[in-house]
């Protein structure tokens, strides 16, 4: 799609916290509130856009965190696009990428807002800028940890009857097979399951492993350590289940090395784990071309990273529910209008007919919110 250039004038950091309604527990951490970096992007014709930083608070998912993100950002990302002008949002990755490894979270914040941005500037949904097909996506939810598999089996039943598609489940050693058989044994072998461990197991655990595959689940999401693609194909060889691969996936070359390896038959893209949209694009061309499902992936986002998120997911690859849940089983108010919700077969409907994100940001309340703001320029 041609689009018109665009040159950034001003890059606004704030940081609101926001609790979430029920602590999410994964096997390397808990959660019960989140540090939220939002940007708001100005550009010289005064055009405004917005975008989420996803990193934590701490760097037990991925070694980035919402400070590391900030004084990148601060330091290094702002100063290579501020008054420069792009063509496309996707001369932006590479200028982010010369010469600047690592940070990805940091780059994605401000990629992808530049394809807010522009999407506002065109007149057009970011799902159309991003050649989105579907004006409605499915949805599954995500569940932490729970205290017993009761509690699981409760969580679990209570997703599928308000009509989430997909139902992932986190593990770790000690809060696994025992949990799984239970909710196997609750709602039957027809239920759409997935596991996630987040990075929980070794290949010392491997005759545990491969008893998840009396399951029949859709996918165990990263078993293993974050960096190692020859473990994970280690195990891929044994296990009938697909491996799904999350925290390994930082590029495009990373989809191929899990291709050439056979480390995993499923990728979840989250975009700012990527490096934004351009990265995010690449990988869901080449998974489809390789007959590879992807599905789009949360890090517990406000309502201005989850729509960023359902624009991705429209793109035809995404034929895998993703953990695109409603507003509501994050926060007790989002920061955007309309809430992002959910019909009772799943489905999340894209905003197709409004520009950009094609939802109302409250600027007012994230004001009030923000506990911390900076202004580059
Ligand atoms: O591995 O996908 C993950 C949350 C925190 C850390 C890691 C992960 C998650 C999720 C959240 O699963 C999914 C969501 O945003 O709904
Ligand atoms: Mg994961």
């Amino acid at each position: 799609m041609s689009t018109s250039p665009f040159t950034i004038d001003r890059i606004t950091l704030r940081e609101i916290r926001l609790d979430l309604v029920e602590p999410f527990h994964i096997s390397s951490g808990e959660m019960t509130d989140r540090r939220i970096m939002l940007v708001e992007i100005q550009d010289t014709d005064g055009v405004i856009a917005w975008g989420e930083c996803v990193a934590f608070d701490t760097p037990n998912y991925l070694p980035e965190t919402i400070d590391t993100a900030w004084l990148m950002i601060a330091q290094h990302v702002a100063p290579r696009v501020l008054g420069k002008t792009f063509a496309t949002p996707g001369e932006v990755h590479p200028a982010l990428e010369k010469n600047f490894r690592g940070h990805n979270m940091a780059k994605a914040a401000i990629e992808m807002t530049c394809y807010a941005l522009v999407a506002e500037k065109e007149g057009i949904s970011l799902s159309k800028l991003l050649g989105g097909t579907r004006t409605e996506i499915s949805s599954g939810v995500s569940l932490g940890i729970q205290e017993s598999p009761t509690v699981l089996i409760e969580k679990v039943q209570r997703s599928l009857e308000e009509g989430y598609a997909k139902v992932k489940m986190k593990i770790q050693p000690g809060a696994d097979l025992e949990y799984i058989q239970a909710v196997y044994d609750a709602v039957g072998e027809n239920a759409h399951l997935m596991v996630d461990a987040n990075n929980a197991y070794t290949l010392s655990d491997l005759d545990h492993l491969l008893k998840f595959d009396d399951f029949g689940l859709m996918m165990i999401e990263q078993p293993l350590a974050w960096d190692d693609f020859i473990r994970h194909a280690q195990l891929q060889k044994k296990m009938k289940t697909p491996v799904c691969l999350d925290e390994s996936i930082a590029s495009i070359e990373h989809a191929e090395n899990m291709v050439d390896l056979d480390s995993g038959r499923i990728i979840n893209i989250k975009p700012g784990r990527v490096g934004g949209f351009h990265q995010s694009v690449l990988i869901h061309d080449f998974c489809e071309k390789n007959n590879i499902p992807v599905w789009c992936g949360g890090m517990l986002e406000s309502g201005i990273g989850r729509a960023h998120n359902v624009a991705l997911a429209s793109k035809s690859n995404f034929t895998l529910p993703g953990d695109l849940s409603p507003s509501r089983r994050y926060w007790a108010q989002d920061i955007v209008s309309p809430e992002w919700d959910m019909n009772k077969n799943g489905m999340v409907q894209v905003p197709t007919e409004k520009s950009g994100l094609g939802i109302d940001i409250d600027t007012e309340r994230i004001g009030t919110l923000a506990v911390r703001k900076q202004v580059i320029r």
